[in-house]
């Protein structure tokens, strides 16, 4: 099995220090660090879910798997950020309002700062009111929001609501994004962004500050 596969294996399987030997291994055989993200991380998480579907695999299989992909992804996290750049500008990252899903908005979070961004992460299950606090307070000239859950997704429009409210929209740009959000999705909410993953954010991101 080669390094990637052994990757893929180790975290599709749950296995969180065969994931690290995997990375390391990876790392250390010189393997770019997109490609280990791709083809070793994304693609055993996509395979974890279709398992999950498919009612192969129970929330217990799922998690150990989330652990082994986060403990890989910390690991890859330097090789993703080699940025050197100085910062392109502040960005608040959170995975909206009852949702715990961390993952893919860690991966949004680590390509903005290996893009040059200052990025504050929020964490999980981050309240309007809190997005907007941030806002308000932190100087922040993006905000990004990622939903896994299509019960979730409305938290995005909610966020984007309190922003009006409160009067701070024209301040900053919106950017969503997360496997159930679509373009079409983003443009009802009155989001100013949308990217389907993760280096497509950042891409975006660098675009909105004319970078
Ligand atoms: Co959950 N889960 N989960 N889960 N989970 C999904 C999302 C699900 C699709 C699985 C399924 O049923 N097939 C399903 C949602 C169904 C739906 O809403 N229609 C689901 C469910 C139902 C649930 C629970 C409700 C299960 C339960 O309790 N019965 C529960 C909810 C908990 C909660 O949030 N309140 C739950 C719990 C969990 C775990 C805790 C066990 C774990 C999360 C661990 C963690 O994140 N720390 C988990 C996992 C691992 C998954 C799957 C298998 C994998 C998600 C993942 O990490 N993918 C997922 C199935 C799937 O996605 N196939 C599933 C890898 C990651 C790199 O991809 O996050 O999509 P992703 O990020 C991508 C893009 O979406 C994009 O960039 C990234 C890649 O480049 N992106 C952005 C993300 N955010 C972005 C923001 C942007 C731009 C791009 O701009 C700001």
């Amino acid at each position: 099995m080669n390094h990637i596969d052994s990757l893929f294996q180790a975290v599709v399987d749950g296995n969180e220090p065969g994931a690290i030997a995997g990375l390391e291994s990876s790392l250390q055989a010189n393997l770019p660090a997109d490609q280990i993200m791709k083809a070793g991380l994304i693609a055993a998480m996509t395979e974890v879910g279709r398992r999950f579907e498919a009612g192969e695999f129970y929330l217990p299989e799922l998690v150990v798997s989330a652990r082994a992909m986060k403990s890989a992804l910390h690991l890859l996290g330097p090789s993703l950020v080699k940025a050197g750049t100085p910062s392109t500008g502040r960005i608040a990252i959170g995975t909206v309002q009852g949702d715990l899903h961390d993952i893919g908005k860690n991966l949004v979070g680590m390509m903005m700062e290996g893009a040059g961004f200052e990025v504050m992460d929020l964490g999980t299950d981050v309240s309007p009111a809190r997005f907007v606090e941030v806002v308000q307070n932190d100087h922040v000239n993006i905000l990004s929001l990622s939903a896994l859950l299509t019960t979730t997704m409305p938290n995005m429009a909610k966020t984007i609501e309190a922003l009006k409210a409160a009067g701070l929209r024209d301040k900053v740009k919106v950017l969503v994004g997360g496997a159930p959000v679509t373009e079409e999705y983003a443009r009802q909410t009155g989001a100013d962004g949308y990217s389907q993953d993760a280096s497509g954010a950042a891409r975006l991101a660098k675009r909105f500050m004319g970078a």
